[in-house]
């Protein structure tokens, strides 16, 4: 699924199982993930009832992976809001454009993977609601 008002994709990603289980390999630049992968975080042990995120980002593009357990997503394009679920290893949210987004309802063993295209770096943040619905409406 591509939209073009919600800039985020759903990418199927490829299981290698045989006998023993399963294994899903990811490698920059390819079909799985479209972009030079700079940077890998993990989000676990998150306790019951707390949202993340709340924050959009300017340039950064990332695939997020619930490698274990589940969450929910929500993205907001400045005009609309929409909640994708994550509890499937070989499924991966792409996220692309200026969106704000909120992690919430996570099952308590949820390890949430983030690849990221950028190292780390504060500025790309907006963190402030309304200064990210004033640029989201420009
Ligand atoms: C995002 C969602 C899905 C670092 O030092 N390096 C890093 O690479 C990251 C991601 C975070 N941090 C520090 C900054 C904060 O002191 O770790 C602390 C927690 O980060 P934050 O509050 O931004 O975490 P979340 O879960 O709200 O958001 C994170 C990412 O920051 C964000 O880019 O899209 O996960």
């Amino acid at each position: 699924m591509h939209n073009s008002v919600f800039p985020f994709k759903l990418l199927e990603l490829s299981v290698r199982g045989d006998e023993r289980g399963s294994l899903i390999a990811l490698e920059a630049l390819s079909a799985q993930i479209p972009f030079e992968i700079k940077r890998v975080y993990y989000i676990f042990g998150t306790c019951a009832g707390v949202t993340r995120g709340k924050h959009a980002h300017h340039r950064l593009e990332q695939v997020l992976i619930a490698v274990s357990g589940s969450c929910d997503i929500l993205l907001d394009n400045g005009s609309a809001r929409k909640t994708i679920r994550l509890d499937n290893p070989a499924q991966g949210l792409y996220l692309s454009g200026f969106l704000w987004r909120e992690m919430s309802n996570f099952s308590p063993a949820c390890v949430l993977m983030v690849l990221a295209s950028e190292h780390y770096d504060e500025k790309d943040y907006v963190r402030d609601y309304g200064e990210f619905l004033r640029l989201a409406k420009k």
